[in-house]
């Protein structure tokens, strides 16, 4: 490896070992990793191609990768020997390891997800390709001033990415605009603009390198290169302008977490993925048949979210005027390819189009979905209604254009069926399907807990990271006090990591004994950020108070990013930042209590936050949270939840015993009675001298005294409004947290409950979540053993 990343560091980057800078060492070993994860790059397609009559197709708009130096040397089992020759070269592994910037191309857990996915289908050696867009710029950097957040473009691609290969012979035209015309019963779209989609190729390789599958990431680019007329003419605008619309495209990610902007460019963002993933996979299956009719059988295309949902209009579109097949028949081979996954029931965040803006930039597929419905209603007359209101219902549309519709778990899969799509369920009752989430575990256990990992795997062996269920054999280690110190002492070693990281980043210094009791996730109302913040305003009122009773010391830490455009989740962020700043500087409390946000919460934050985690925090407001999958990785690691039965949270804590989980909290269908009371949040602050000590402390200007009237908005809201009913939940969630200061002075209990967890969430693993797609929705299974044997 020596060698290789030598003549990395020579050949492809043409700098001597003398001259090298971090970046250059980091991306020779970049390069030198890429080259093993190359060959069994070609076989897995090759096997695919001669042995796998069926291929899935994830389009997503989001891929939140993170780093991928030590994922790649991770599961090509080589970073002993990556390390070993990086230090005979006088170089320090962790070093480059931490000079990769993250490729942050999501906004949070639907993005992350589709990366988790793509580890699991590799490591299934499951013939498949996600297909996205190679955004210049990914999630917006966070920083506080003065406590609120300020945002700056993120430039992961300003230097190299190492992973990738550019593809400029694949490339599409994809249209915009213009209109249709008829004639002799056929359509033909003459667009008025167009651009071109150029794939580049990144390999995903499974875990112990078996398998890698192509991550392909859609750029945009100008259909012609600049005008240069224009430019002779000395109109340097005018000669770059095309270039610069049609590059806009692919420029940055949307930031909006949950609220849908309703931004032309957005719509084009979608449909220019979309339509260019499509194409490629229908010249991938003509390149070896001619009858366009058996694409069911060769293309499993899964919509993450509606993001992809044009992709229905877009095959028929495709089948009928390029393919010559009659309507009826186009649909029905569409609607065979397509599988739908609804990630969210925030009627806020269902997407909806204008439908004149939706004819403006896609006149041909406006007048497609036209008979899309038309058809839905003479077959169903009492079928939801796609275009409805002047608006395209994309959620509508994609239910109707998929086989398969799945919620992210059994609680919002029942959500789903029984509200946001309840008549289509009525008229399509099999449609339906759970496909509860999972995490992959080489990343979020075997990548950032080498502690833990090792002690795992003396235990029981080698083979969880591929079979996560295995975890189980450590189940009758709960009551081995040799083997719970051992665990315990693996959590210290992450906790004073997370300590030192704290240290230097933050500038705190923060107790390794004390309750590391975590909030990691976006910033949004129904994940309660709020109560979390009001809960240690509590806590430390009756330290404060009190500081020599028998306290369990806490660190309260908080990551996460609101989008530009909420307001109200920025208040709850400089609201916390202010709350710090009063709570970290009282010496009565000091050693009791902290509050720590770092800013600019991102993957590789998670995977040092996350081993460290003693307390998760999943206190959502009941039947918001349509999963979660922080809540699965901090259970892995060995962290107790606190939480509310919402998402994911449900099935975990039947996996883990309610013994070892804290629940409180109104259930979903408590939360929709109350509400049902007028004045409910009213009388829940009445009802809690407590919550009513916060919130005058807060309206006073304790936490801002030089703008007193700063957190006016939040408190009023919660008198008057509440929709996510924080103060309802707020007096069980305080006691609750009581109980669990009481658990955690236990080291003995505190550590078996801990290690219940990671020994029962196994199920969780992404691979289990990828089987049931593989089984329930695409029809595909994995290349077998032989396959893989015989092509070695
Ligand atoms: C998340 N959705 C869910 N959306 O909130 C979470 O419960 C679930 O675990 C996860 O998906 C995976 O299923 C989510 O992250 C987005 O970020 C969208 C981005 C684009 C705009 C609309 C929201």
């Amino acid at each position: 490896m020596k060698n290789e990343i030598l003549a990395h560091l020579r050949y492809s980057l043409g700098k001597d070992a003398g001259h090298a800078s971090i970046y250059d060492w980091r991306m020779a070993l970049s390069l030198a990793l890429r080259d093993k994860i190359v060959d069994p790059w070609f076989r897995s397609t090759k096997i695919g191609y001669e042995k796998q009559p069926k291929r899935v197709y994830y389009l997503s708009m989001e891929f939140l990768i993170g780093r991928l130096v030590e994922d790649v040397a991770a599961n090509l089992g080589v970073e002993d020997e990556a390390r070993s020759a990086l230090s005979d070269l006088g170089q320090d592994y962790d070093l480059l390891v931490r000079d990769e910037p993250d490729a942050a191309l999501g906004n949070g857990g639907l993005g992350r997800l589709a990366a988790c996915f793509m580890d699991s289908l590799a490591t299934l050696a499951i013939p498949a390709m996600g297909y996205g867009i190679r955004y210049e710029h990914g999630l917006f950097e966070q920083d506080f001033v003065d406590g609120q957040q300020v945002e700056k473009a993120e430039t992961w691609l300003a230097q190299r990415h190492a992973w990738e290969f550019e593809r400029p012979e694949v490339s599409y035209r994809i249209n915009f605009g213009g209109h249709v015309h008829h004639h002799e019963g056929k359509a033909e779209w003459r667009p008025h603009e167009t651009v071109l989609a150029t794939a580049f190729d990144t390999p995903v390789v499974g875990w112990q390198g078996k398998w890698a599958n192509t991550l392909r990431l859609w750029s945009a680019c100008p259909q012609k290169e600049f005008d240069l007329a224009s430019f002779n003419r000395g109109d340097y605008l005018a000669a770059s302008r095309s270039e610069a619309l049609a590059r806009t495209i692919s420029r940055v990610l949307y930031p909006d977490d949950t609220t849908e902007t309703g931004k032309e460019l957005r719509l084009k963002q979608e449909y220019f993925f979309t339509a260019a993933s499509i194409h490629d996979l229908i010249r991938r299956f003509l390149d070896d048949h001619d009858d366009i009719r058996a694409l069911p059988e060769a293309a499993a295309i899964q919509l993450n979210d509606t993001h992809p949902a044009i992709a229905g209009p877009e095959l028929v579109r495709i089948l009928v005027d390029l393919h010559g097949l009659d309507m009826d028949e186009a649909i029905d081979i569409a609607r065979r390819c397509l599988g739908y996954t609804n990630h969210t029931l925030l009627p806020e965040a269902l997407e909806r189009w204008p439908e004149w803006l939706l004819g403006r930039v896609l006149p041909r597929h406006l007048e497609i979905i036209h008979q899309i419905e038309g058809r839905q209603q003479a077959d169903h007359p009492d079928s939801p209604r796609i275009l409805d209101h002047g608006n395209v219902n994309m959620g509508e549309l994609a239910f109707i254009m998929a086989h398969k519709v799945n919620g992210v778990s059994a609680l919002h899969t029942d959500l789903v069926k029984s509200t946001v799509f309840a008549d289509l369920h009525r008229i399509h009752p099999t449609r339906i399907v759970n496909q509860t989430n999972g995490i992959t575990p080489r990343r979020w256990l075997h990548g950032c807990n080498p502690a833990l990992s090792a002690l795992i795997t003396r235990k029981i062996g080698d083979g969880w990271p591929a079979d996560l269920e295995q975890l189980r054999g450590l189940r009758p280690l709960a009551g081995d006090t040799g083997f719970l110190d051992e665990f315990q002492a693996a959590k210290r070693v992450n906790k004073e990591q997370l300590s030192n990281w704290v240290a230097e980043t933050c500038g705190l210094s923060i107790n390794p004994d004390a309750m590391f009791d975590i909030q990691i996730k976006r910033i949004h109302e129904y994940k309660r950020q709020l109560m979390n913040i009001l809960e240690t305003i509590a806590l430390w009122n009756e330290m404060h108070a009190n500081p020599h009773a028998d306290w369990t010391p806490r660190v309260k830490i908080f990551g996460g990013k609101a989008a530009p455009g909420y307001h109200v989740a920025k208040e709850i962020i400089r609201l916390i930042n202010d709350v710090a700043s009063v709570i970290n500087t009282d010496p009565v409390t000091k050693d009791l209590l902290q509050i720590v946000y770092p800013p600019n919460y991102n993957v590789t934050m998670a995977e040092l936050l996350i081993p460290a985690a003693d307390l998760s925090e999943q206190i959502s407001t009941a039947g918001k949270e349509a999963s979660g999958t922080g809540n699965m990785k901090f259970a892995l690691n060995g962290a107790l939840t606190i939480g509310t039965l919402d998402g994911a949270n449900v099935e975990i804590r039947e996996h883990v015993g309610a013994e070892n989980f804290f629940l409180f909290g109104l259930t979903a269908e408590e939360v929709v009675e109350r509400r049902s009371h007028p004045g409910y949040a009213r009388t829940a602050i009445e009802a809690s001298p407590r919550l009513q000590k916060v919130l005058a402390q807060i309206a006073e200007g304790r936490f801002a005294p030089h703008d007193p009237g700063r957190y006016h908005g939040i408190v009023g809201n919660l008198w008057d409004h509440d929709h996510f009913l924080v103060s309802c939940d707020f007096d069980t969630y305080f006691n609750t947290q009581r109980r669990a200061d009481e658990a955690f002075k236990s080291p003995a209990i505190w550590s078996a409950m801990a290690l219940c967890n990671t020994a029962s969430v196994g199920w969780f693993s992404s691979d289990r979540t990828i089987r049931g797609y593989a089984r329930d929705i695409w029809n595909v299974g994995p290349a077998t053993n032989a396959d893989l044997e015989q092509s070695a």
